[in-house]
């Protein structure tokens, strides 16, 4: 265990843990201020190898991010070999890892070593990336040092939005068979994809333009370069790129949904189709302006209706026996669910907020759309499915058009990125869909009416003593919350609300939903109240 120890020397000299503090590795990751974080970005670097390792020397993946969060925190999000996110039987080890002291660090990863039956002498190799924020060259430094100091070979891929990350990781595990390990990779294989979908498009009501704000992160170099693939076959007018706004400061994907307003820099007018991506480039939400002039926002549960109905509408004029299946959380919008269950008739199942809890639950369908409301989904295929696809397209005892609508499914997976939510591939999804409807923003929201919601943030001295339960759709602690807000909702038509602490912010959320926006407001201001007072609440309370 040599190898183990010099990693601890080195770790103890350069990056002694600078922080008390109880810390855990949340919904994505771990993410707070970036002052402190060098020590931990070196322990992830640790982590990172040892789960290369235990994956048996399969590429692992290693963000610097902090996504949604303000320009002044950072983070990182450690990536599977598939590009999902690492699962969550190993985040006890990250845990573990952020929390001992520097002098137990050798013991914690020998315990590691110990659990998972790793091959300490198995190569390592961990990709790396970041995004734009000023502390993520040093930190992406201290991960690469961690990296080295165990031995793992490190791959450091400079700015790259998260979900190209996960791209790159799962290209080449599966030995270029997902595509291209390169950015430039990336590009082609989507734009090729969206390109052949739309090259014989025709359109009247549908316009070639979007307006897309870029939250002053790393996708905006990115959606500059995937610009030069597109030949103008979509016009993408770009805001917020950093040239001069701060990172998700009034502007991106986080503030657009809890606002419910545009962001700055986008003069919105009626007709103009607009989309905001995140910080990291893994979420998005698009929005509008109505005729009667009120903003309206086609969130993730929009798109991932958009989404089921054009993939459902693409199977059953294939003929093939797949079933589809749609994954939420509890922040979806009552009128979304309502709709695909109705309506649809497309199975819904529920499950707790992360990618990672509903990218799994997506698994159990031959065809999983999954979209959190706040715009972080994508589309699964089961390897059966892409199976049965493909071989549909080249049987020619088949008739022509069978076989042409098993070709536009395979068109459509390649514009997919199966590995995580990419609001880039979400984006060129959702173009491809509203051209080959030849649809407005008007009638795509034109489905269905959400109900008025409302989030809220309660600051309380303790997020981990609100504990939860059905899919975080009630609370079992602390005593007598959970009985509140029952009371509450009771008072309000369509009146549904939970409270959960966030995994990525130092907050509790609460979400509530009713028949107007008045009522919705209410809802919410006095389950917050009601949080601060048994949650123990701290600085301002809720304001109605
Ligand atoms: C991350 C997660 C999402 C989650 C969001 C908010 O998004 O990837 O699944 O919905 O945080 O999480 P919480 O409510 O626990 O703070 P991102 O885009 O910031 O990485």
């Amino acid at each position: 265990m040599d190898l183990l120890k010099g990693a601890v020397e080195k770790g103890c000299q350069q990056y002694p843990r600078s922080l008390q503090t109880i810390l855990s590795y949340g919904t994505a990751g771990i993410r707070m201020r970036a002052d402190n974080l060098d020590y931990i970005l070196y322990r992830m670097g640790l982590l990172s190898v040892m789960f290369s390792k235990f994956r048996k020397g399969q590429v692992t993946g290693l963000m610097v991010t902090a996504s949604h969060n303000p320009a002044e925190d950072n983070g990182v999000k450690l990536i599977d070999t598939m590009g999902e996110m690492m699962p969550i039987a190993w985040e006890k080890h990250a845990t573990q890892l952020l929390n001992v002291g520097d002098d137990k660090l050798e013991f914690s990863l020998e315990a590691i070593v110990k659990e998972e039956g790793i091959d300490i002498n198995i190569p390592a190799v961990v990709c790396t990336a970041m995004d734009t924020r000023p502390s993520s060259v040093q930190l992406s430094k201290a991960a690469v040092d961690g990296i080295n100091a165990l031995g793992g070979e490190s791959h450091n891929y400079g700015l790259l939005t998260t979900p190209q990350l996960h791209y790159i990781v799962c290209c080449i595990n599966t030995k270029e068979q997902y595509g291209l390990p390169t950015e430039e990779g990336y590009y082609s294989k989507l734009t090729s994809a969206f390109l052949k979908f739309n090259k014989d498009k025709r359109t009247s009501k549908y316009l070639p333009g979007l307006h897309v704000d870029l939250a002053n992160g790393v996708s905006a170099p990115k959606i500059k370069a995937l610009k030069a693939y597109l030949n103008d076959s979509l016009e993408i007018n770009i805001y917020n790129d950093g040239s001069s706004g701060k990172l998700n400061y009034e502007c991106g994907a986080d503030f657009v949904k809890v606002g419910q307003c545009p962001p700055s820099g986008i003069d919105l007018q009626q007709g103009m189709r607009c989309a905001s991506f995140d910080g990291d480039g893994d979420r998005i939400v698009y929005f509008y302006k109505k005729k009667d002039g009120q903003f309206a926002l086609l969130d993730g549960d929009k798109i991932a209706t958009l989404f089921a109905s054009f993939l459902s509408d693409l199977v059953k004029a294939s003929g093939l026996k797949l079933n589809l299946g749609l994954v939420q959380t509890a922040y979806a919008n009552g009128s979304s669910t309502k709709y695909i269950t109705e309506i649809m008739k497309v199975p819904v199942a529920c499950v707790p907020t992360g990618v990672k809890h509903l990218h799994h639950k997506a698994g159990d369908f031959d065809i999983g759309v999954y979209f959190e409301a706040n715009g972080h989904g994508t589309v699964l295929f089961s390897d059966a499915a892409q199976k049965s696809i493909l071989q549909q397209a080249s049987d020619n005892s088949l008739d022509k058009d069978t076989r042409e609508v098993a070709g536009q499914l395979i068109t459509a997976m390649n514009m997919i990125n199966q590995t995580v939510g990419d609001a880039i591939s979400d984006m060129l999804l959702v173009e491809t869909i509203l051209a080959y409807r030849d649809w407005t923003c008007e009638d795509w929201d034109s489905a269905y009416t959400d109900l008025p919601s409302v989030l809220l943030k309660v600051k309380v001295e303790d997020r981990t003593i609100v504990k939860t339960t059905d899919a975080e759709r009630k609370t079992t602690s602390p005593p007598g919350l959970q009985e509140a807000i029952d009371q509450l909702m009771a008072g309000y038509k369509f009146g549904r609300a939970f409270v959960r602490p966030s995994g990525t912010e130092d907050v509790m959320r609460v979400y509530a939903e009713a028949d107007t926006k008045e009522n919705a407001n209410k809802l919410a201001y006095e389950v917050g109240l009601q949080v601060y007072d048994l949650a123990r609440g701290i600085g301002d309370k809720p304001q109605l």
